[in-house]
C-alpha cells in the first residue's frame, strides 16, 4: 500500500523496479497459489504473509531495528539461526528465486553462471529488496565455486558482507574448520549486537529454531498420508516462508495447519483425489517466487509429497541437542548439527542418496523428480547417481535441468506429464 512508499524509499529501493517485481510476485501467487482447490484454511495465514512480505515484516524488522537488535541476511542454510538469535539478532534468508536486471547482472558475473546466484546480484544492482538493505550483516558462505567467486565481486556491491568459510569433506578436520568458523561467526555477531552469548540465550535460541524445525517436521509426516492433506505448493510456501517470518510466529502458524490436517487426515479429505501420483523433489533449493516446477507438477495432475532440499527437509531435518549447560557445549552441539546437512558441495555425499531413498519410501511417492539448476554443476552431478541409485530401488526418477525464465514451461509440462503417466 500507499503507507509503505517511505519505507521502501528510505531503505534506498527504486520503486519502478520494486513495483514491477511486486506485481509479478502477486500475479504469480494469485495464479499459481490462490487458484488451488481445496486449501487448508489455516493457509490464509500464509496468504497474508505473502502479501506483505515487503510491507509488515519489512516494518517489523525496522522496528526491531530501532530496538537495537540487528538483522543478518544469509544465501545459504549453513548460517546458525541459533548464534543469531543468541546475540539479539534476526536472521533472514535472502530468497533468490527470480531474473532480475539481467543485463547488469552479466556485466558482473558469466552467462552461465546459475540462475539462483544471477538472482542475488540482480536483486542487489535492481534495488529491489527489502531485506537485502535493511541488513546489518550479510553472510556469504564458500560453498559452490559459483558462490564462493561471485562474494568476491559482490563485495564491491554491499559494504557489510561476511564471508563464512564450510568444509567439503565430512571428516575431522572438515569439522574442526567448521567448529572454527562456527566460534568466529559467534565473535562477529556479537560484536555487531554488542550482546555477548550466555548459556540461557543459547540454549532459548536452540529451542526457538528446534520449535520451528520441529514444527515444520510435523507438517512434512503428514503428506504421507493418501490423500494427501496439503498440497506441495503450499507446503513448498510454509517452507519458503520459514526464512523471513518471526520464527515463533511462524512455529505457532504452522501448528495451526498440522492441527487442521490432522483433521483433515481422519476424514480422508486431501488437497488432492485419493491415489493422486505422489512426487518427491529432489535436487536445488527453490527460493522464492520460484514456483515453475513445482506448479507445472501439480498442474500436471500429480501431487508433490516431499521436498529434499535446503527449502525443505535437507535445511530442517535434524533439530539441536539443547541438553548442554555451558555455551560451548551448546556450540558443539550445533556444529553437530549442521555438520550433518547433506549438501551436494560435500565429497563424497553418499548420506543425500541414502536420505533421497528413505524420503521416498517415508512419503510413499511413486517417482521422484531432480530438479537441478541449469550450470549448478554439484547438483546436476550428482543427478546422475542419485537416479541410478534410484533404479536399482525400482523408483523412477526424472532429471529436470532449467534455469528461471518461463521460456521451456511447455517443454517441463510435456516431459512431467510423461513421466507422471507412466507411475
Ligand atoms: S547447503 S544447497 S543453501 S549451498 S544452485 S548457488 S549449489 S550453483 S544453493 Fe545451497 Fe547452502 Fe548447499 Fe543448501 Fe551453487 Fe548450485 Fe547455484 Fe546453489
Amino acid at each position: 500500500g500507499e503507507d509503505y512508499k517511505s519505507m521502501w524509499m528510505e531503505l534506498g529501493l527504486d520503486l519502478d523496479g520494486h513495483d514491477a517485481l511486486l506485481n509479478v510476485l502477486a500475479q504469480a501467487y494469485n495464479d499459481i497459489f490462490l487458484s488451488q482447490k481445496d486449501r487448508p484454511e489455516t493457509m490464509s495465514y500464509f496468504d497474508f504473509v505473502m502479501s506483505e512480505v515487503h510491507g509488515l515484516r519489512i516494518r517489523e524488522l525496522l522496528e526491531e531495528k530501532k530496538t537495537g537488535r540487528k538483522i543478518i541476511g544469509s544465501y545459504c542454510v549453513f548460517v546458525p539461526e541459533e548464534i543469531a538469535l543468541a546475540a539479539n539478532a534476526t536472521l533472514i534468508g535472502l530468497c533468490s528465486g527470480a531474473d532480475f536486471a539481467t543485463d547488469e547482472v552479466e556485466k558482473l558475473l558469466p552467462r552461465n553462471t546459475c540462475a539462483l546466484i544471477k538472482s542475488s546480484f540482480g536483486f542487489k544492482l535492481g534495488k529491489v529488496c527489502p531485506y537485502l538493505e535493511s541488513a546489518d550483516m550479510i553472510v556469504g558462505e564458500n560453498t559452490c565455486d559459483g558462490k564462493k567467486k561471485s562474494y568476491e565481486s559482490f563485495k564491491s556491491l554491499v559494504d557489510n558482507l561476511y564471508i563464512m568459510d564450510l568444509p567439503q569433506v565430512k571428516s575431522e578436520q572438515g569439522r574442526e574448520l567448521l567448529k572454527n568458523e562456527y566460534f568466529r561467526f559467534k565473535k562477529a555477531v556479537e560484536e555487531l549486537t554488542g550482546v555477548t552469548i550466555t548459556a540461557d540465550s543459547l540454549k532459548d535460541a536452540i529451542r526457538t529454531v528446534n520449535a520451528k524445525r520441529a514444527a515444520v517436521h510435523r507438517l512434512s509426516l503428514l503428506r504421507r498420508h493418501d490423500p494427501a492433506p496439503i498440497s506441495g505448493l503450499d507446503a513448498l510456501l510454509a517452507n519458503q516462508i520459514f526464512f523471513y517470518d518471526n520464527p515463533a510466529r511462524f512455529t505457532q502458524s504452522v501448528n495451526a495447519i498440522c492441527e487442521e490436517l490432522e483433521k483433515r487426515v481422519q476424514k480422508k479429505d486431501g488437497a488432492f483425489p485419493a491415489k493422486t501420483v505422489r512426487i518427491l523433489l529432489s535436487g536445488c533449493p527453490q527460493a522464492v517466487p520460484n514456483w515453475k516446477l513445482p506448479a507445472i507438477v501439480e498442474q500436471s495432475g500429480a501431487v508433490i509429497v516431499g521436498e529434499e532440499s535446503c527449502v525443505g527437509e535437507r535445511g530442517c531435518r535434524n533439530l539441536t541437542d539443547d541438553s548442554g549447560n555451558s555455551v560451548d557445549e551448546m556450540m558443539e552441539a550445533i556444529i553437530d548439527r549442521y555438520f550433518k546437512i547433506d549438501c551436494a558441495i560435500f565429497t563424497p555425499n553418499g548420506e543425500r542418496i541414502d536420505h533421497i531413498k528413505e524420503m521416498s519410501k517415508t512419503y510413499r511417492a511413486d517417482g521422484v523428480i531432480h530438479y537441478g539448476l541449469q550450470f549448478c554443476q554439484p547438483y546436476l552431478m550428482e543427478a546422475i547417481p542419485v537416479e541410478r541409485a534410484l533404479e536399482k530401488e525400482s523408483i523412477p526418477c526424472l532429471r529436470i535441468e532449467t534455469d528461471y525464465s518461463m521460456e521451456d514451461a511447455g517443454q517441463l509440462t510435456t516431459r512431467v506429464e510423461a513421466f507422471i503417466e507412466q507411475l
